[in-house]
Parts: C-alpha cells; sequence; structure tokens
C-alpha cells in the first residue's frame, strides 16, 4: 500500500479544477471559464488496490483585493505547506516554463481528452512517501454533500452571469430532505447588495429559473436520485468582508 498527498497549484483559470474531476472520474470541484472559480481547498480521492492518492484541488494563486481574495491566497499557500508532492499546473497555451524551477517531471496532459492522464497517475506513484490508506477505498472527496450541492448551484450562477456577478455571491445549502421518491433541497443564493437579487432572479424568474434547472440536473446525476430543488435568493451586506461570514460559510475551514 502506497499513498500521499499531491497539492494541485497554479494561476487561476489554468485547469486546475478540471484536472482533479478528470483524474477522479466524477466531478467533484466545480469549474469555468473565468478566474477564481474555486474558493476552497477540496480533496479527491484517487484509489487502486495499493495506491490511495489524495488530490488537493486549492484557489488560483492572484492578486487578492479583499478579504476573501486574501483568505483564497492563504488556502492555497496552507495547503502547499501540508502535501507530500506539489503538482504546478499551467496551460500550455503559455508555454512550458522549464527553466522556472528544477522539476521533477513535466508531463503535458488534456483534462478533456485524458491523454497522458494515466501516465500522470502512474508517475506519481513513483513519489507517494506513505503507507496508510487515509480514505475508505470507495470515498471520492473529503467534502460533504451539502457542500457540493452549493457548490454545484454556485457553478450554474458562475457560468450564467458576467462581470462582477458571481464574484459577488455565494451559496449555501440550507436543507436536504429525503421523500418517499426524492430528495427536497433548499439552496440560498447569498448576494452582497440588493440590486444583484434582481440580476440573480431575472426577468420573470428568468435566471434564477435556468440556475435551478441546470443545477438540478447535476445534482441529481450526484444524489442518484430526482431532486426537487428549491433555491432563493438572501443579501448579507459585505459578506466578502466579514469573517463571520467567511468562517459560516466555510472559507476559513484550513485554518483549524
Ligand atoms: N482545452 C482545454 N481546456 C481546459 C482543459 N482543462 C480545463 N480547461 C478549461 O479551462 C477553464 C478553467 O478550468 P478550471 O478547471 O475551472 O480552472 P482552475 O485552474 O480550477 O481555475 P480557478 O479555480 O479559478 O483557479 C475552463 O473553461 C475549462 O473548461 C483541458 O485539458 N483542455
Ligand atoms: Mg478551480
Amino acid at each position: 500500500m502506497k499513498s500521499g498527498f499531491i497539492g494541485i497549484v497554479g494561476r487561476p483559470n489554468v485547469g486546475k479544477s478540471t484536472l482533479i474531476n478528470s483524474i477522479i472520474g466524477k466531478k467533484i470541484a466545480i469549474t469555468s471559464n473565468k478566474p477564481q472559480t474555486t474558493r476552497n481547498i477540496i480533496q479527491g480521492i484517487y484509489n487502486e488496490d495499493k495506491y490511495q492518492m489524495v488530490f488537493v484541488d486549492t484557489p488560483g494563486i492572484h492578486k487578492p483585493n479583499d478579504k476573501l481574495g486574501k483568505n483564497l491566497n492563504d488556502q492555497a499557500y496552507f495547503s502547499i505547506n501540508d502535501t507530500d508532492i506539489i503538482m504546478l499546473v499551467v496551460d500550455a497555451y503559455d508555454g512550458l516554463y522549464k527553466d522556472l524551477y528544477d522539476f521533477d517531471e513535466i508531463i503535458p496532459v488534456s483534462s478533456y481528452t485524458k491523454d497522458n492522464i494515466r501516465d500522470l497517475i502512474d508517475t506519481l506513484k513513483k513519489y507517494l512517501p506513505d503507507n496508510i490508506r487515509y480514505y475508505g477505498e470507495n470515498d471520492i472527496t473529503n467534502k460533504s454533500i451539502d457542500f457540493l450541492i452549493s457548490e454545484i448551484v454556485r457553478e450554474k450562477v458562475f457560468n450564467l452571469t458576467e462581470e462582477e456577478v458571481p464574484y459577488s455571491i455565494t451559496c449555501v445549502t440550507e436543507s436536504v430532505e429525503i421523500g418517499k421518491t426524492s430528495y427536497n433541497i433548499r439552496v440560498a443564493i447569498i448576494v452582497d447588495r440588493d440590486s444583484l437579487k434582481k440580476i440573480i432572479i431575472g426577468s420573470h424568474g428568468n435566471m434564477i429559473k435556468e440556475i435551478g434547472t441546470s443545477a438540478r440536473i447535476d445534482i441529481e446525476k450526484l444524489m442518484g436520485k430526482s431532486v426537487y430543488l428549491d433555491l432563493f435568493v438572501k443579501t448579507v451586506k459585505k459578506w466578502r468582508e466579514k469573517e463571520k461570514y467567511l468562517n459560516e460559510y466555510g472559507f476559513n475551514d484550513y485554518k483549524s
């Protein structure tokens, strides 16, 4: 048995979360074509008979302009200190930074076509330092179902809205109830000012309907059962600056 923790780091929007999903073979981290999508440290657990690799997705390192931004960088740096192997992800279009550092390995991959993903996994096996199983062999992430649900909703907002809107919201799963044939799930979309409520709801409720429909499809895949999804929008002024909300929404979990 060999095991270890592998930190996935890099600039925003280079494909870190897409890579972790491709390695694990399931969508555990949300992705978008906008920077700063990932806001939490998310572990993806890859299992084989004799191997367990814990991949740690991190927020992209960037120049912060609010408390949340600073916190995202802190999480990324924290997880670098806490892993056995560091995998720096760069966009191949930016060129391979071979002279940047004396890397042990450089492996070109595509998360879309899965080119070289197998090679990447096999190469990493050489560097695993531990010999215990950290998680059950059927576990794929350390995050709760509630967290994964709220992230799916946030992904839809990220992909369906523009400019500052994706950055001004967060999502919280308020309840998950098991009914006879389906789950009843309530998720709050938190905005930092009332004017954004209108944008999230959209004219005649079109936007929130679209967010809800696409989120429900992904949540049903995750839960394996039909889902009734109830979304509502709530204003919490300046939640990105308030320690209380950053704690409540899980952005300070890495400190404990
Ligand atoms: N063509 C191509 N695009 C990719 C690949 N991997 C990721 N992308 C795209 O790159 C964009 C960013 O992907 P993410 O996985 O969200 O990037 P990230 O590094 O996690 O971004 P942050 O969480 O914001 O730091 C998305 O539009 C992806 O679809 C790949 O292998 N090939
Ligand atoms: Mg990401």
